[in-house]
């Protein structure tokens, strides 16, 4: 299998930190010991886990007020490949790479030639029916699979139906569907109405998913439609997977709900009714602000994990959410932001697994809040670092995946080979 970085980098990296990290390891492991956990089980865990990595989030992203291109950019899916292939090799955690169609759109035997080449593989197909392509015939200005006209809905199937296909070809087997229609003032569009066209539409695609597949919906708040969105919040969403099917689930985006909504309950929820199809993990200050995962609000999601362990250990029927990174990243090199994201919500499972669940029950039971609170906080407070740093050393990965990337001048490497380019593909949305 091929490697972006030289392995002896990663080699010389991990010499000069293994030491300190089998002690670190030791000592972590005495205190879970006298905590009554096996830091070899939850090692294996770690090591098990897995999220995608999205392809539009290796470029520079941007906002609707600038983008700032950053040095050694991909200039197409297969340099993106190239990059995930590098997340992939420091951390061991992100075997999957997640496209956007039209922005990846290629030649699906020289894109699963690209992955394998690096042993990556695909993870859910992202439709996009929410921007025009120069080649298009009808607009999405006024919306896609709610559209008021069949023949601009018609568009839209078919481009979600040619999703799918791609994805057929190159392995993967789900596609998420997110939408920005909506409205911008009220009054500009009858809500049951837009909504009764985007369930037929969606059946029309449903209809079309080959029997292992999955159908993702996303839904999200607000934006572009600043008035009102068709698919705007878990409850919705929820219904659509209903009325879709057992194929149909819902996908939560983290950043896509109101601040101060408690996304971790309609975590719960969905699993409670078996419609969590998976997650577009980030962080967000204010809006949908496509922050690196963990770097606002790193308890939520350890809560967020908590609920997912919790269904994990207690063996909820058909329990295998799909996990994602949806992340835009303006400042800083997206490389080195979705290596950390990666390993902050692995990090966030990890501690999720030290939660002590028997003693949380008999707290909830007795009512007491305090101690049933500090529960979580005594899992939560626990680093563990030299789990998911082990994690990686085992499985050939870095040690320390940011140093070991920086040691290795891919970047400027990748900027002398890659000449800039005015647009990094998606990533402002
Ligand atoms: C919408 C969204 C959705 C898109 C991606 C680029 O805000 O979260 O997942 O596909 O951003
Ligand atoms: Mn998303
Ligand atoms: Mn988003």
């Amino acid at each position: 299998m091929e490697m972006m970085i030289d392995a002896d980098a990663v080699e010389a990296s991990n010499a000069a930190r293994e030491r300190a990290l089998r002690a670190d390891y030791a000592a972590l492991g005495e205190q879970l010991d006298r905590r009554g956990i096996a830091i070899a089980e939850i090692l294996d865990k770690a090591e098990a886990f897995a999220v995608a990595i999205p392809s539009w989030g290796v470029g520079t992203g941007g906002t609707r007020f600038a983008r700032f291109p950053g040095e050694g950019e991909p200039r197409d899916v297969f340099d993106k490949i190239e990059d995930c292939a590098v997340i992939q090799q420091l951390t061991r955690a992100t075997p999957t790479v997640s496209l956007h169609i039209p922005w990846d759109k290629a030649d699906p035997r020289r894109l699963k030639q690209a992955a394998s080449r690096f042993g990556l593989g695909f993870d859910a197909m992202n439709s996009n029916t929410f921007s025009d392509t120069a080649d298009q015939k009808l607009s999405y200005k006024f919306g896609s699979l709610s559209h008021a006209d069949a023949a601009v809905r018609r568009q839209a199937v078919d481009h979600n139906i040619e999703c799918i296909e791609i994805g057929r070809e190159i392995g993967s087997k789900a596609l998420t569907v997110w939408i920005g229609d909506g409205s911008n003032f009220p009054g500009q569009v009858n809500f049951a109405q837009a909504f009764t066209r985007y369930l037929d539409s969606m059946k029309a695609i449903y209809a079309q998913l080959p029997p292992d597949w999955r159908l993702f919906t996303e839904h999200k708040m607000y934006e572009p439609a600043f008035y009102s969105t068709v698919v705007q919040d878990w409850g919705t969403n929820y219904i659509i997977a209903r009325e879709l099917g057992p194929k149909a689930f819902c996908l939560v985006d983290l950043g896509h709900h109101a601040p101060n909504v408690n996304i971790e309950m309609i975590v719960s929820r969905l699993i409670q009714f078996g419609k969590l199809g998976g997650f577009h993990f980030n962080d967000s200050k204010y809006g949908d602000d496509d922050l690196d995962a963990g770097s606002i609000d790193p308890y939520r999601l350890f809560l967020v994990f908590n609920e997912l362990v919790e269904a994990e250990l207690s063996g909820v029927d058909g329990f295998n959410p799909a996990h994602m990174l949806d992340q835009s990243h303006n400042v800083t090199d997206p490389i080195e932001s979705l290596m950390l994201s990666a390993v902050e919500v692995q990090r966030a499972y990890a501690a999720a697994l030290l939660v002590d669940r028997k003693a949380l029950a008999a707290f909830q039971d007795g009512n007491d809040a305090l101690m049933a609170t500090q529960t979580l906080k005594a899992a939560y407070r626990t680093d563990v670092e030299p789990i998911l740093a082990m994690a990686r050393f085992n499985r050939g990965g870095a040690i320390d995946p940011v140093a070991a990337y920086r040691a290795s001048g891919y970047r400027r490497k990748a900027a002398v080979e890659r000449p800039a380019v005015a647009s990094g593909g998606g990533g402002i949305v």
